[in-house]
């Protein structure tokens, strides 16, 4: 927890329920025996609360923005001009800000990515960025240098359409009672910052506080990775502390299990009959998120703040970056006080394939009209699904669950676009002749894109021109794309691969239709080491327009095919340079797309399979795109993209701050 007051942390007791401003002195030790006990004060645990976050319960260390974690959030109007003043009061770190979900139109350098479009924001500086709020929807804010988004640099952000209301089933709209805005965090017990260091280090498996020996090791003193309900990997490189809803979460799973009206979650308001919205983010670095919330249906209305034709299911899955907005319709008759959201890791195997007891984070929906008193029960297992009437989840990163579970998946491509299609030439199927280039791009590993492993340049790329070398390593790509390319398997994921090593950059000609086919096949992953990664592209929205899992999984749920729509063959082959196994598909003619595709920033490409996503270049200047898995995108799991020629690129204003080699302009 957070200093408060004299600086001294403040504890909560579980059983008690009494906060506790621990006794800081050097000289006395630490045990409970030296606690100040504070007199259960309701003013000073409102400021706590308010004023200094709950966070995990733990003393950890964290970046805060203005003194909270997360910082607020912050709601605007669809096309405000919207100035974000940043000052680094940080005492060692730079950092940057980058908007997840705004497309900044002819704005490239207000993006946030450091080296890219900006230079990181350096100790003691201000900077400010200024754009338009030009996408409207449920987004959020977060640095984009280094670990910092997971070290607590993330905060929600908003654009309200005028008079906004919310589809709903059936067609109709419904006024919402309230809205609420829910940012999930994945805390480790290691900080992402050491997660990250351990990783390029070789050293995670002990940088959990867990040096034990195998012969001594139990679940509490050692840790090993985890695995998806189909087998492929969880990128988070420690064990769960805790899911933060907004600013509150526990780091205990007993108390969570056992006493959760104990605890200090977060708690949202309704009352009986009241229609509520939710806007879910997940924030966090690693976890995909399975939330339920009992008893209730959740009605999907937007996907990465995009209105969708309303889908009813019974829970949802975020990858990091995704958005989904919510309706919830209040009881009107409800049974209990707080009905929990259960938000779940997808842990459901240990490494050896063993089942794994999944961690879980819990927020309160509270009926604020009910006279029913709290209790402690909460169905954790779902026992509303049943054989007879499965429950449903929208985007599973695999084709379905295997058949002892109670639940049936929906594919996050099912959903439908909510409003017109304007620019309908991009989503045809068909033969394109001109104003069109196709990609295909192998998502196999956890540090490349298509063999290539993302550099850094030194400086933006905008100003280097001739220059280019002195900032960054070109890619030779007819090396790095190639099926000959070797890789090692156990390759340390931020090692150089020579050449391949390199500022990897993708040029689109301004107002092309670009395909692009993300696959996630071959030796990379394998058949079982594999992860789905979720895409995220910046500056535009795109199409999903396909997406396709894996043919089959073992009768316990777990991958051990490809999709044959590529030409990889088994998980020993060396994937890169596949196009279509069907070669009519090529240049736009794919078979089973969507009719009325979503508008995506963020969308999963599962193990084993593909997605197809298509957009409109009308966006010039330099960009990103990355696996939005923290430690993937810093191991290189990216790609810089470039629209329109230097001449339709938008210059950044005179004066604005690119290297200490002014003189290169
Ligand atoms: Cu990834």
């Amino acid at each position: 927890m957070f200093s408060y007051d004299t600086n001294a942390p403040i504890d909560y007791d579980v059983k008690t329920q009494n906060w506790f401003q621990l006794n800081t002195s050097l000289y006395t030790p630490c045990n409970t025996s030296n606690f100040l006990v504070n007199n259960y004060d309701i003013t000073k645990l409102d400021q706590i609360l308010t004023t200094v976050n709950q966070y995990n319960g733990l003393h950890i260390r964290t970046i805060a923005i203005n003194g909270k974690i997360p910082g607020d959030t912050i709601v605007v109007p669809l096309g405000a001009e919207v100035i974000l003043r940043v000052k680094n009061r940080l005492n060692t770190e730079s950092f940057t800000m980058h908007v997840h979900g705004l497309d900044k139109q002819g704005l490239w350098y207000t993006d946030g990515v450091a080296f890219i479009q900006q230079c990181p924001i350096p100790v003691g500086s201000d900077y400010s960025y200024r754009f338009i709020a030009d996408t409207p929807g449920t987004h959020f804010y977060h640095g984009h240098l280094g670990s910092d988004r997971g070290d607590g640099v993330v905060g929600g952000f908003v654009v309200m359409r005028p008079e906004e209301i919310t589809p709903n089933l059936f067609g109709d709209r419904l006024d919402i009672g309230r809205e609420y805005y829910a940012l999930l965090q994945d805390i480790g017990v290691v900080s992402s910052y050491d997660q990250i260091l351990a990783m390029d280090m070789m050293t995670i498996k002990y940088a959990n506080n867990m040096d034990a020996q195998a012969s001594t090791c139990t679940s509490d003193t050692c840790w090993n990775r985890t695995r998806n309900y189909d087998g492929s990997a969880i990128a988070f490189l420690s064990p769960l502390s805790a899911f933060l809803i907004n600013n509150k979460g526990w780091h205990s799973e007993k108390d969570l299990r056992n006493m959760p009206s104990n605890l200090p979650l977060t708690t949202f308001l309704i009352k009986k009959g009241e229609n509520i919205k939710f806007r879910l983010v997940n924030g966090g670095i690693g976890h995909p998120i399975m939330i339920w919330l009992e008893y209730h249906k959740l009605i999907v209305v937007a996907a990465d703040g995009l209105e969708i034709k309303p889908a009813k299911v019974d829970a949802i899955v975020i990858f990091p970056g995704e958005r989904y907005d919510i309706l919830i319709q209040g009881l009107s008759n409800p049974r209990q006080k707080n009905y929990r959201f259960i938000f779940e890791t997808m842990e459901q195997f240990n490494w050896e394939l063993r089942p794994n007891e999944k961690s879980i984070g819990l927020a309160n929906l509270q009926y604020e009209d009910s006279t029913l008193l709290d209790t402690n029960i909460v169905d954790f297992y779902h026992t509303s699904c049943m054989e007879q009437n499965k429950c449903v989840v929208l985007n599973c990163p695999f084709r379905n669950f295997a058949m002892s579970f109670n639940y049936i998946c929906f594919n996050a491509v099912d959903l439908e676009n909510g409003v017109e299609i304007e620019d309908k030439e991009v989503i045809e199927q068909k033969v394109f002749t001109e104003g069109y280039e196709e990609y295909f791009i192998n998502i196999d590993h956890d540090n490349m894109m298509n063999g290539v492993s993302f550099k850094f340049p030194k400086g933006m790329p905008y100003y280097s021109n001739e220059n280019e070398n002195q900032i960054f390593t070109p890619c030779e790509s007819s090396i790095c794309n190639s099926q000959t390319m070797s890789v090692s398997e156990n390759m340390p994921m931020m090692s150089s691969t020579g050449n391949c090593n390199c500022f990897n950059v993708y040029n689109f000609a301004l107002n092309n239709i670009v395909q692009l086919t993300l696959y996630n096949m071959g030796n990379g992953g394998t058949y079982q080491n594999g992860f789905t990664h979720p895409f995220h592209l910046h500056g535009t929205h795109f199409y999903v327009m396909k997406l396709v899992y894996p043919p089959m999984y073992d009768e316990n749920g777990i991958l051990n095919s490809f999709s044959g729509d590529i030409p990889c063959h088994d998980s020993m082959q060396n994937c890169y340079g596949l196009k279509w196994t069907n070669s009519s598909w090529l240049n736009g003619n794919v078979e089973g797309m969507s009719k009325n595709p979503t508008l995506r920033d963020t969308i999963i490409v599962p193990t084993g399979g593909y997605v197809v996503i298509r957009f409109r270049a009308k966006n010039p200047g330099w960009w990103f795109a990355h696996c939005h898995l923290l430690i993937h995108d810093l191991a290189g799991m990216a790609f810089a993209v470039r629209v329109g020629n230097n001449e339709e690129i938008p210059k950044p204003p005179n004066g604005f701050p690119h290297s200490s080699r002014q003189t290169m302009q």
